[in-house]
């Protein structure tokens, strides 16, 4: 039978489970990567679960997100992190060797394997033809310890790229497209493939600029074939023996198919605050622009910075703005300073950071009060970027850059010729900051500071439920509302109790007091809840304060999944008009729930008018298990 690239890997990695459009499936995991952010409760968790040693072909831990060391906790994190992984013969990479996606897509990543990462912009591997999973700390904990990871079989959705890029336009335009076309959850239960005669002309870069944003859209992962230039591409790695074809047969199905002519492409802009709120930049109008950020896991390689640099060349940035760029790996930054392009961004007054996600997640190099951020970056939520009245709009760099000089918001056609590029150039190969595992852990010491408190647990899911609705909320709430990133919070990660004290702090800062004074609560959601970042915490610090369900219109992927490993029970409406029915304070109940649990159908009485909704769970016969011994770790200690 022909079939999909998206097949061809799962069939190959499939352990548990037909493979059957939306049935769950188990899949072996070849390579893990974790960030510190999140990486700190998965080492805890790799420990609680009792491995010795992580069996899977590769395990990658990085340092990118926390690296603002205003006190002590991020670097006691970052030593942490070191000894679990000589402990757990996990590789490391040092702090200011790079973004994971970046590095992980240069120096590990493999086509036709797959890879489990805990963090949600993992598919950026699938510009190498990688099927990249981003999943919470605790699945990639359990694929570290050689369990299956499981997941809905998705559906595949064919994008056909015809036509060649414009000069000024990038692949940033060709996922923004596809977000303004598809929405930010579009991509909910697929895989995106690409495929046809524009593939061919996109670098591996470029095409992991736009599998990294496939995040945006909801979707599972995204995949582009491997090919002449992904073999190129790991040839200049010295990586050429990792190289195998990757295509989807002739004649393959898919679910879906768009079509995007390159050739028609524009310069594009998401405007605040969401990802698929996509204008062409010309079309925005004038506006003044506060700041420029150039870099994170989109848009930090070695191609986005040059062509800033090449744009700025000889001139000195607006005075009424501040440019900062980071480079997407300790490789790209090397190349640039070979190159003397860093002379050249110093010269025209760019602030250089350290290789890191930094003002991506709100770790510094917050905007002004009310100000406009131009961001070559994938997410623009309100108030990620650590200012909670400034608009973030997200462009390609030659609209950055274009910003940068003229103070507005430019469409970047207006600077001109189109500068002449170099087609390649060879990256400096030089492993030196990832730390190989040694080849037995077992007396390594693991470092823990006073911030990395021990894992909370949940009790198992009594058979009667009262709660309080703590709070209603509406469409897409982002996990980053659920709980936020920023310098002040992300030091907590290790600390739920610390951690807890901000859950839905931007729409509901009084959430923890209400949620301890009546114990036991829950959440009420719209379309797409929980969409964004992988991050668990949404989910374990809702639970140490006593939320017990959550019923929403629907469920991003991961936050669903994350919820269920936490035993909070994840419900959406049978009928999405009874969403209006429930308002903060009801009090509602559903009774015999381990029974009702065995069909879809959950009943829920609303208290407050006897009112009874009717609710449907979404879980697998393994996740129902999981909810009712409170949550994964119970589960598999049992
Ligand atoms: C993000 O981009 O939101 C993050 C920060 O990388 C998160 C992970 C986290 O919250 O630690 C993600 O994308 O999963
Ligand atoms: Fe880091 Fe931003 Fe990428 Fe998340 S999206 S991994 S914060 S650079």
């Amino acid at each position: 039978m022909a079939e999909t690239m998206t097949y061809k890997i799962l069939k190959q990695h499939l352990v548990e489970g037909r493979l059957e459009k939306g049935s769950e499936i188990g899949i072996r995991i070849d390579q893990t990567l974790t960030q510190d952010a999140t990486g700190t409760m998965a080492y805890l968790q790799l420990e609680a679960l009792g491995i010795d040693q992580v069996k899977t072909d590769l395990s990658v831990s990085y340092v990118d997100h926390n690296t603002l060391q205003n006190s002590f906790e991020n670097a006691d994190d970052h030593r942490f992190l070191q000894s679990a992984a000589a402990r757990f013969g996990v590789w490391f990479s040092r702090p200011g060797n790079g973004i994971c996606h970046q590095v992980h897509l240069e120096r590990f990543g493999a086509p036709g394997k797959t890879l489990l990462g805990s963090d949600s912009h993992t598919p950026t591997a699938g510009g190498l033809g990688m099927l990249g999973i981003g999943a919470g700390g605790l699945d990639v904990a359990v694929a570290m310890a050689g369990g299956p990871f499981y997941l809905t079989a998705p559906e595949v959705l064919k994008v056909n790229l015809t036509g060649k890029l414009p000069t000024w336009t990038g692949a940033k335009d060709i996922i923004l497209e596809l977000l303004r076309r598809l929405s930010v959850k579009g991509g909910v239960g697929k895989v995106i493939e690409y495929a046809g005669p524009g593939v061919g002309t996109l670098s591996v870069h470029e095409r992991a600029t736009i599998t990294n944003m496939g995040a945006e859209l909801g979707a599972t992962s995204s995949l582009f074939p491997s090919d002449a230039v992904t073999k190129r591409f790991l040839e200049d790695q010295k990586r050429a023996d990792q190289f195998v074809p990757l295509e989807a047969d002739p004649g393959a199905e898919y679910d879906h198919e768009i079509t995007i002519n390159l050739d028609e492409l524009e310069p594009l802009a998401s405007m605040p605050h969401s990802p698929d709120m996509v204008k062409p930049v010309k079309e925005i109008g004038p506006l003044k622009v506060d700041q420029v950020a150039v870099g994170s896991c989109t848009n930090g390689s070695y191609y986005d910075l040059r062509l800033v640099a090449e744009l700025l060349k000889g001139k000195v940035i607006h005075p009424g703005l501040s440019l900062v760029v980071a480079p997407g790996s300790r490789q790209v930054y090397m190349a640039l300073a070979r190159e003397s392009i860093i002379e050249s961004l110093l010269a025209s007054g760019a602030r250089l950071l350290e290789s890191a996600c930094g003002p991506c997640i709100g770790m510094g190099q917050a905007p002004p009060s009310g100000g406009v951020s131009v961001r070559t970056f994938n997410r623009n939520f309100a108030g990620r970027s650590g200012t909670a009245d400034a608009g973030v709009y997200l462009t390609g760099p030659a609209a950055a850059a274009a910003a940068a000089l003229t103070g507005v918001l430019t469409d970047p056609r207006e600077l001109g010729d189109y500068p002449q590029l170099p087609e390649a150039y060879l990256p400096v190969v030089d492993d030196r900051m990832l730390i190989k595992p040694p080849g037995d852990g077992s007396n390594v010491e693991i470092m823990r500071g006073p911030n990395i408190k021990p894992l909370p647990l949940n009790e198992a899911l009594p058979e009667k439920l009262e709660l309080k609705v703590l709070l209603a909320v509406e469409d897409n709430i982002t996990t980053d509302h659920i709980l936020p990133g920023g310098s002040k919070v992300l030091p907590l990660r290790s600390n739920i109790e610390a951690l807890s004290e901000y859950v839905f702090a931007s729409l509901d800062p009084g959430f923890p007091a209400k949620a301890r004074e009546f114990g036991r609560g829950m959440v009420v959601g719209g379309e797409n809840y929980g969409q964004g970042s992988s991050r668990e915490h949404a989910a374990l610090a809702p639970m140490h304060l006593g939320v017990k369900a959550v019923l929403a219109k629907s469920f991003a992927r991961i936050h669903h999944a994350n919820l269920v490993n936490f035993g909070v029970l994840p419900l959406t409406f049978a009928d999405p008009a009874d969403y209006e029915k429930i308002s903060a304070g009801d009090e509602l109940v559903m009774d015999d729930l381990h029974r009702q649990l065995n069909s879809r159908e959950i009943n829920v009485k609303n208290r407050r008018n006897d009112q009874n909704i009717k609710a449907l769970h979404h879980l697998s016969p393994r996740q129902v298990e999981v909810v009712k011994a409170g949550g994964l770790l119970n589960y598999t200690r049992r």
